[in-house]
């Protein structure tokens, strides 16, 4: 049987940072084509003969819980695809959980509305990287039959009713110039996505599932020995929102920082601990001072 403690640890420092920049990492195609045939097959065949696996959604639409962990070709396959489950496991550490739920959020199109923008981490809202939400197509999703849009670093916006917005700068769309079949996109629970609007006659496939932390946050991922703290590059230029750099900067850091479990406090002026954007010399985009050397003089929480 096997189990998330053999999974490898794949992500580097600054990979981790650019998640924490970005809130995703997307494996274009990493599973086999074989597989993504099976899976089809197989959610086909169940929604037939195990209607009971319907599940209906506040939003109105269908979705199917699969028991699909009983099935060794897809834990072996999907969930501990080799690139995948190491992001995982860098993100989340040693002995992080399976998905308790696997489900198809399976859609008969043309639905013409796309859906609204929201986020999945049910108001969780807050730095620590304990749950990663993953989204996987086993099939293309082209733009004709509604692929998931994605607003990177919206996982650092305040929640609150986003509903309501309409199309947003900065958004990717998990089509298949982005997301072939047999992609599998790993994202912060925050993240803001919605379904965007499909227009053919078709099925869309979008598996989705959760993984989570059980063990205290450390820096075990890749550690790159040239990595400083002091002048990695916080920012993230495409940021999609009209908040401060110094605002997204400063998120980034700490979520950072909290991963690493070398936390600088956020409380009063430890504020002069988090990140700035490029303000002159790069060694203050951390907000260190210059007599400041390594990762350890930060204050832990
Ligand atoms: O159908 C989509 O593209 C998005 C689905 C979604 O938001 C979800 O399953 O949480
Ligand atoms: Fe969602």
């Amino acid at each position: 049987m096997l189990s998330t403690s053999q999974i490898k640890t794949t992500l580097s420092d600054s990979e981790v940072l650019d998640f924490c920049k970005k809130g995703y990492l997307i494996y274009p195609a990493t599973v086999a084509p074989e597989i993504n045939r099976r899976v089809v097959d197989y959610v086909n065949e169940m929604v037939q003969v195990r209607p009971e696996l319907r599940a209906p959604r506040r939003s109105g639409e269908i979705e199917f819980h699969l028991p699909l962990l009983e099935e060794e070709w897809f834990v072996e396959n999907v969930l501990f695809d080799r690139r995948a489950a190491g992001a995982v496991r860098s993100l989340l550490g040693q002995d992080f959980t399976l998905p308790i739920i696997i489900s198809d959020h399976r859609v008969e199109t043309p639905l013409p509305r796309p859906g609204s923008w929201h986020r999945d981490g049910n108001y969780v809202h807050n730095k620590q990287l304990n749950y990663l939400e993953v989204f996987y197509h086993p099939e293309d999703v082209p733009s004709e039959i509604g692929p998931t849009a994605i607003l990177p670093g919206s996982h650092h916006l305040a929640s609150g009713p986003v509903g309501h917005y309409g199309s947003l700068k900065g958004t990717i769309t998990l089509d298949p110039s982005v997301a072939p079949a047999g992609s599998i996109f790993i994202m912060s629970y925050n993240l803001g996505h919605r379904r965007t609007a499909s227009t053919s006659r078709g099925q869309r496939h979008l598996f989705r599932y959760n993984y989570w932390r059980t063990t205290p946050p450390v820096r075990d991922w890749v550690v790159e020995p040239n990595f400083d703290f002091r002048t990695a590059d916080y920012e993230f230029f495409d940021r999609p929102t009209t908040r401060p750099a110094t605002r997204d900067c400063n998120d980034a850091a700490e979520m950072f920082f909290l991963a690493e479990r070398k936390a600088p406090s956020v409380r009063g002026d430890g504020r002069s601990m988090l990140a700035q954007p490029a303000q002159g010399p790069r060694w203050r985009r951390a907000g260190f001072s210059r007599s400041q050397h390594g990762p350890t003089h930060l204050a832990s929480t």
